[in-house]
């Protein structure tokens, strides 16, 4: 990996200044040994960088690659006979306790070989990264065994061998009760989710834990037990929080330093402060919330008067969000959630670089970040969020390289 600089581009830098972009018109970005060196007016280059080889643009738009931060992208089968039955009426909790749901999809994952698992989750990251992605965050939860779970993170790391995307692997065994502990959550969280996420660890397969604290899925004192078992490994926490009811899940992934709070639909507005002051940062899913039709927005105003860090993601997975384009659920964050343009890229870049704890690595245009860019066919980042479908990624940065 050389040096190189990127001349004649709309740098959107996605540090913070007015209008919350970071534009810089006539940009130039020096990148040596997969970092970003400098960047600024191609006017203002210091003079050491004169002689390095030079790219030029062509007066397109770059941004920060994007981070999908929320994805079940691993996972055997689909649901779509789901889909039909939910547009009759029945809904994800009817067809959850029915035995469908998650529960299906378990039983599709176990049934599937790795070679299988890893075809379908291939075809979606590339999906994802059409879409600029470059970061893609995968949580197991479909496997519900020791050894499936560690099968699935195994799975979603091997997409880092085949594509250039990086991986960052979420323990969530606490996602449904298989049918073999039907009636023994506690038992479940003690033989399967504990000890297994210990073994995961062990084996570096972990990069972070989650949980499903819902009605249809653990009770905050569950989780809590699997969080104090994180802690003690020294990994960072995030939950399925307030998705379908509020119970209190947002609280209790701040009381843990967690990373981030996901879904939120159910959030009461008194909970924000604690959000705020522990800097978690709210993960909005805005496919979920079209796919299932829910009508209760995230408290979206005082998430944002408070000054929480909003990030964007597909959630992608087989029943509540069938969606493999991040740019879509950013202009679903627009339509829906009345997020900004602006908001809805800082929340696919910078703020779901925090979400996954990798803040000093990516989501911004700045010296020392690695140099991991996305390059568009479009004249404003507003257009990101605005155009519905189309191939608007002109090319990707990754190092020196322009492919
Ligand atoms: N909430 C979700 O939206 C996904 N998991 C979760 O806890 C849905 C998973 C599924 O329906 O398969
Ligand atoms: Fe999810």
């Amino acid at each position: 990996m050389g040096k190189r600089v990127f001349t004649n581009c709309l740098a959107a830098t996605m540090v913070a200044d007015a209008d919350a972009y970071g534009l810089i018109e006539g940009a130039a970005i020096v990148v040596a040994e997969g970092r970003i060196d400098w960047v600024g007016q191609a006017a203002a280059l210091p003079a050491d960088y004169a002689a390095i080889p030079s790219t030029d643009l062509g007066g397109a738009l770059v941004t920060p690659a994007l981070i999908d931060c929320h994805t079940h992208l691993v996972f055997g089968g689909d649901r779509s006979h789901e889909f039909s039955l939910r547009l009759n009426g029945a809904s994800y909790e009817e067809i959850a306790r029915a035995g469908g749901g998650i529960r299906s999809t378990v039983e599709a994952t176990r049934a599937a070989s790795d070679e299988e698992l890893l075809a379908s989750a291939l075809r979606r990251a590339d999906d994802l990264i059409a879409d600029g992605v470059a970061v893609i965050e995968v949580k197991s939860g479909y496997g519900l065994s020791i050894d499936e779970e560690m099968r699935m993170l195994r799975v979603a790391r091997a997409i880092e061998q085949q594509r250039p995307v990086r991986v960052r692997t979420t323990w969530l065994a606490a996602h449904a009760l298989p049918d073999e502990f039907e009636g023994e959550p506690d038992r479940y969280i003690d033989e399967v989710v504990i000890p297994g996420l210990e073994q995961a660890a062990s084996e570096g397969l972990v990069d972070a834990v989650d949980g499903f604290c819902e009605g249809i899925g653990f009770t905050p004192d569950q989780i809590r037990r699997v969080f104090d078992k994180a802690r003690e490994l020294g990994l960072r926490v995030k939950l399925h929080a307030e998705q379908l009811s509020d119970l209190k899940g947002a609280v209790l992934a701040a009381e843990y330093d967690g990373l981030s709070a996901d879904h939120l639909e159910y959030l009461d507005a008194s909970d924000v402060p604690v959000l705020a002051e522990k800097g978690v940062v709210a993960v909005l899913l805005p496919g979920a919330f079209y796919a299932l039709r829910e009508t209760k927005l995230p408290p979206l105003d005082d998430l944002r008067e408070q000054g929480v860090a909003m990030a964007i993601a597909t959630d992608c997975n087989p029943g509540s969000s069938p969606l493999s384009s991040l740019r879509l659920a950013m202009n679903m964050a627009c339509t829906l959630f009345r997020m900004t343009p602006q908001e809805s890229l800082a929340g696919a870049t910078i703020h779901a670089a925090s979400a996954l704890g990798l803040e000093d690595e990516y989501g911004t245009i700045a010296a020392s970040k690695r140099a991991e860019l996305a390059v568009w066919d479009a004249p404003h980042p507003n257009f990101l969020s605005y155009w519905i479908g189309g191939q608007l990624l002109r090319g990707r940065i990754s190092g020196d390289r322009l492919a």
